[in-house]
């Protein structure tokens, strides 16, 4: 996390989304985005849920990454009060295995979007990208550094092909 003004805000409903969540960290950190963490829950804290989400534009944040498990109403009832860009992650839960999760967070009504990850780590490492990927339609310094990285994966690619020996 840098000391500039926060950017992105990764929420999540409970500290134990935070093993998931933090794979969205590492990407804002790895492209040196500016963000907030903080543990919000939307049935446990709901006054300061509504409070954040709508002050969220008003303090400068410009993404929203949203991660819960289970009955997973967070990302949408932040994206019901903020106009900013949500990006839900449904993190795996033990009942149903992240499946609750997904359902409960990609099926929005139209009219109130969420652009939903996929189930787990690897959807909070996409959504950390994806904020990189909206803040970068401004910012030239992050679209470069979005090509190298692609540039980076290709040549993962024809470095493993090489390894077919
Ligand atoms: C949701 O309930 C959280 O997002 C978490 O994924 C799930 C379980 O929460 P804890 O019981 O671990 O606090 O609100």
């Amino acid at each position: 996390m840098t000391d500039s003004k926060p950017e992105v805000a990764v929420i999540m409903g409970s500290a134990s989304d935070w093993e998931t969540m933090k794979h969205a960290c590492d990407m804002l950190d790895q492209f040196e985005v500016p963000y907030v963490k903080q543990v919000i829950s939307a049935h446990r804290t709901p006054e300061l849920m509504a409070e954040f989400a709508h002050g969220a534009r008003v303090n400068g944040l410009k993404v929203i990454i949203a991660g819960a498990g289970g009955a997973a109403h967070l990302p949408g009832m932040v994206a019901a009060q903020t106009t900013l860009p949500v990006i839900g992650v449904p993190v795996r839960s033990h009942a149903l295995s992240g499946w609750d999760s997904l359902l409960s967070i990609v099926q929005m009504p139209g009219g109130i979007p969420v652009a939903t990850t996929a189930v787990g780590n690897s959807g909070a490492t996409n959504a950390g990208l994806l904020a990189v990927q909206i803040l970068s339609t401004t910012d030239k310094r992050l679209a470069d550094a979005l090509q190298e990285y692609r540039d980076a994966l290709k040549e993962k690619v024809a470095e493993s092909n090489a390894q077919l020996v």
